[in-house]
């Protein structure tokens, strides 16, 4: 079956003919291939053809598809059952490692996706603060839920208005959107709505306009404006944790976040999304508090085998992190020495082993900036390296990937790639 033919019997069947938008490639023009199988770095789809992979599933292929010790942990989980809705050790061993590795995660919660896990935080940070605004980042992305789908109020209206229809406007009311890497726009919008805002919640480094760096010390002047307005931080590191680092962005910054949202690489692979920050905070959880939250597959058996399989293999191999970077510097270093050469309006930004190819003359530090990209040159680009056997994130305002099974030659091979295609988009 030709992913041609499988599109269209998609489309009868599922919304635009995926589970998720973005993966129809509306963004950038044609068909997405259907894929039928990976390993290390490379995905084929049905009709055999191979690509080297840079979406990773969105992030939790850190290891490369198929590592044999998460394969493994899944197989033996497997002849143990696959779901008992009852505590288990994993769950104790995930919990204890996650706080292990993000100290500022006391008390962990399991969920099943990172939109469960950014719901559930805000939840709790309106309860515990007791009081319902929230403050996030135009730009920024924390999954589906109703209170993130919101976009900033026109004019001097600072209160949120609805992203997406279903969202009531009394609750988009309720989201501030202030601008990433802009202090300014934070402490403006608690002085606005002084006493009412329960958390900040923010992407410590940018994925989802493409990547962003937070400029030096911003991280720094959020978590100072959330303390002087008695509200809470909450740092969303479902792409980030344990990824940019072993202990996620939290530690390379050093801004200790009141509660933190992880999903993707803690699932390797599998649905998994947890949150977790301050014991006096995770505490008002139920049972052991009055906030509710819940989940039939939380924990689920497999999926904590395979994350567990992922982190302990990651904490075991440090150096994996020394060997993204160095990777992923080649692959910028190699971008930027052809954009320089043809003074091409293309710029790169890159934290560790996630970064993004702007079609725009750069500086991108916030989402008017990323917002004026070149959509149309984009989708050439992102078509001709598809072309070429090189599989990217279908959205201009997305991160790619590189795993541990990125090895130099592949990095070579994505090069010549990126400088025909940019020279074909740019054309
Ligand atoms: P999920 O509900 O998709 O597991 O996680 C939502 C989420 C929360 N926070 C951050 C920082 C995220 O990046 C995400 C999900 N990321 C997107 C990719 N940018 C998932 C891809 C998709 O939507 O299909």
């Amino acid at each position: 079956m030709k992913s041609r033919d499988l599109f269209e019997r998609a489309l009868r069947r599922i919304p635009g003919g995926v589970n998720s938008p973005v993966r129809a490639f509306r963004s950038v023009g044609g068909e997405p291939p259907f894929l039928a199988r990976a390993k290390g770095a490379h995905v084929w789809d049905v009709e055999g053809r191979e690509y080297i992979d840079y979406i990773g599933s969105w992030g939790p292929m850190i290891l490369g598809h198929g590592h044999e010790e998460v394969v493994e942990a899944v197989r033996r989980q497997l002849d143990v059952g696959m779901s008992y809705g009852a505590p288990t050790e994993a769950e104790v061993e995930m919990a204890e490692l996650i706080a292990e590795l993000v100290p500022s995660a006391e008390v962990v919660r399991m969920v099943n996706s990172g939109t469960e896990a950014t719901m559930s935080a805000i939840r709790l940070a309106r309860a515990a603060a007791g009081r319902d605004k929230i403050l996030k980042f135009e730009g920024c992305y924390h999954g589906h839920g109703d209170s993130f789908l919101v976009k900033a109020g026109s004019g001097a209206a600072t209160l949120g208005v609805p992203d997406s229809p279903g969202v009531p406007a009394a609750l988009a009311a309720l989201t501030l959107n202030a601008r990433f890497n802009d202090i300014d726009s934070v402490r403006a919008l608690f002085e606005a709505n002084r006493g009412q805002v329960a958390a900040a919640i923010v992407e410590p480094v940018v994925g989802n306009m493409g990547c962003i760096p937070p400029k030096e010390g911003f991280l720094k002047q959020v978590r100072e404006a959330c303390d002087r307005a008695g509200a809470l931080l909450i740092f969303d590191e479902v792409m980030t944790g344990f990824r940019v680092a072993l202990g996620g962005a939290q530690a390379r910054c050093g801004v200790r976040p009141d509660l933190t949202t992880f999903g993707k690489i803690i699932g390797g692979g599998l649905p998994v999304g947890a949150y977790g920050g301050r014991r006096d905070l995770m505490e008002q959880l139920a049972p052991s508090g009055p906030v509710y939250q819940a989940g039939t597959l939380s924990g689920n058996p497999l999926a904590m085998a395979a994350g567990l399989a992922t982190l302990r293999h990651l904490k075991a191999h440090p150096e994996i992190y020394e060997q993204l970077e160095k990777r992923g510097a080649a692959l910028e270093k190699a971008a930027r020495a052809t954009i320089l050469q043809n003074d091409w309006p293309v710029c790169v930004n890159r934290v560790g082993s996630m970064a993004t190819i702007f079609l725009h003359p750069g500086p991108v530090r916030s989402w008017d900036e990323a917002s004026a990209c070149d959509r149309g040159r984009f989708a050439r680009y992102h078509r001709a390296m598809l072309e070429r056997g090189v599989l990217m994130p279908p959205s201009q305002f997305e991160a790619f990937f590189l795993s541990a099974a990125h090895d130099a030659e592949i990095i070579d091979k994505t090069a010549a790639a990126m400088r025909e295609s940019l020279a074909e988009a740019m054309g």
